[in-house]
């Protein structure tokens, strides 16, 4: 199906506002001018995906979708281990990676940047590789190209009086946490002026090349302080996201980084992921208790990383409709800035993407419309980003703008909620086929489905997928077992 560009789209519906105007009120229903054309702020991860296919996906179905950023994996030079978590383990500032070379970066956010598309790249600066003895003793080993000897000094590291490092649970204060080497990794002293130096020459090469900003990983492992004082040397506007992951009575809180940017909110990823048993979504009076923490300008929002579908995500894309049903909720919400997932299927939780010979991780390309498989061979692109339903919700989510959301509506296993005036969404998450009613200030009509393809136009002759009705004040979905739903008033084109 084409899929108009931002640009394009944005031209054709300030024509029509324009036209709208001339015209006067007869030329369209009066909501559309009120729609907000704007691109939603959503942004992907595709991780472990090299820098030219990225440009590719940006070029192909991220900008033309109105996909707003992209997080990278690390760019940094890194151990030689075919595991991905390799990236993590970063041995130079050196923007040189089984992803990519630093041409190849640097032209991945030139690419990126002309489609529209922000780039934030994954800064990995609480600690370099794991050793035993951080800063000696390289050549030769197994790191021979190993760097940071000559930005680093012995005592530039934590050394840690534990004699256990490999279990972070076992870290119960806050300087445990944050100075201590986290599963063997050699800590940087993120409160030393040379390390916060290095760091953000890091930083700063980055930004020459154009990126937006930075996932700050490991972000709870750093005082908030240090993390403060690198990222208060980077020009205003650099879009600082840092991951602190929310654990019940740990003694760091992402409350304590907000001040500086945006952080990851694990705890809307627990509640929000189906099967929405527990309680969160089964409350008709839910109004504002839907799954939030930090204040939502700060709030960072998914269903699942690469961290936790190996690991306490209860929904990933194996899950094929519930996947679906997870991210449109995400999308259809208005708490947060949503960053969708994509990576590979895989059945060992070590393994890394595909390779080429000479160990660089294999290029790949989505194929334009598609959605959630039954089954996957390891190592297949799961292509998120370019499933019919993703796509849809991103124009539900421009469609909705900043519209309030009203409180949630239960029938049985199903669900909805509506964005006043302007979109409702529904979900199935039962065996049985459910008929759900949501009160809608949308005008009577039929509305075209963004979940399965929605309209070329406001015009419902060209809906691809389902249709449902707004009745007598009421969106009417009847929905199939495990099945979503979303309409949106029409935005002209
Ligand atoms: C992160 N955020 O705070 C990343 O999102 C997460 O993916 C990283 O862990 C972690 N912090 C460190 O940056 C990943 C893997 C670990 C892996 C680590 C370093 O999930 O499994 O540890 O990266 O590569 C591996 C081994 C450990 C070993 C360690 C050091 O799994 O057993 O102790 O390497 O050799
Ligand atoms: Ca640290």
């Amino acid at each position: 199906m084409p899929r108009p560009t931002l640009l394009v789209r944005s031209a054709l519906v300030a024509v029509a506002m324009v036209a709208t105007l001339a015209l006067g009120a007869c030329a369209a229903p009066a909501q559309n001018a009120e729609v907000d054309p704007a691109a939603p702020d959503v942004g992907i991860q595709l991780f472990q995906l090299p820098w030219t296919s990225i440009a590719n996906e940006c070029e192909t179905t991220l900008g033309p979708n109105g996909f707003a950023w992209v997080l990278t994996s690390p760019p940094q030079e890194h151990i030689t281990r075919d595991e991905w978590w390799a990236s993590y383990q970063p041995v130079s500032y050196q923007l040189q990676s089984r992803l990519g070379t630093r041409d190849e970066f640097a032209d991945m956010v030139a690419r990126c940047d002309a489609a529209g598309v922000d780039i934030i790249a994954d800064a990995v600066i609480n600690h370099m590789t794991g050793q035993d003895d951080p800063g000696i003793g390289f050549a030769g080993s197994e790191y021979a190209h190993y760097e940071y000897p000559g930005l680093y000094d012995v005592d530039d590291f934590h050394h840690c009086g534990l004699t256990t490092y490999d279990d972070i649970e076992d870290y119960t204060s806050r300087e445990q946490v944050q100075q201590c080497e986290l599963v063997n990794l050699a800590d940087l002293d993120t409160a030393s002026p040379r390390v916060r130096e290095q760091i953000g020459s890091y930083l700063d090469d980055l930004l020459s090349l154009g990126v937006a900003g930075f996932r700050i990983d490991a972000a709870k492992h750093m005082a908030a302080d240090d993390v403060a004082a690198i990222v208060g040397e980077l020009p205003e506007g650099t879009r600082i996201m840092s991951e602190v992951i929310r654990g019940g009575g740990e003694p760091i809180t992402p409350e304590e980084y907000t001040a500086f940017g945006e952080v990851f909110e694990f705890t809307y990823a627990r509640d929000l992921t189906p099967p929405l048993s527990n309680g969160v979504f089964s409350d008709p009076e839910l109004g504002g208790d839907r799954p939030q923490h930090v204040p939502s300008e700060n709030a960072l929002v998914f269903v699942d990383n690469h961290d936790t579908e190996r690991g306490e995500a209860n929904v990933t894309y194996r899950d094929g409709d519930m996947y679906v049903i997870a991210n449109a909720l995400m999308l259809a919400d208005d708490y947060g800035t949503p960053i969708v997932y994509s990576g590979y299927a895989f059945s060992d939780r070590d393994a890394g993407a595909s390779t080429e010979a000479d160990g660089s991780v294999s290029d790949a390309t989505c194929a334009e419309a598609s959605g959630p498989r039954e089954a996957y061979d390891d190592g297949e692109r799961t292509c998120v980003q370019s499933w019919d339903a993703v796509i849809g919700m991103l124009r539900f989510r421009a469609a909705v703008g900043d519209a309030p959301r009203m409180p949630g509506v239960d029938e049985g296993d199903a669900y909805g909620f509506e964005r006043e005036g302007r979109g409702v969404v529904a979900v199935n998450v039962g065996d049985e086929p459910v008929t759900i009613r949501i009160p809608t200030s949308m005008a009577d009509g039929d509305y075209c489905d963004a979940i399965t393809g929605g309209a070329t136009s406001g015009d419902a002759q060209s809906c691809v997928g389902a249709q449902y009705s707004v009745e007598s004040g009421e969106a009417v979905f009847a929905l199939e077992p495990v099945s979503a739903a979303a309409i949106h008033v029409p935005v002209r084109q």
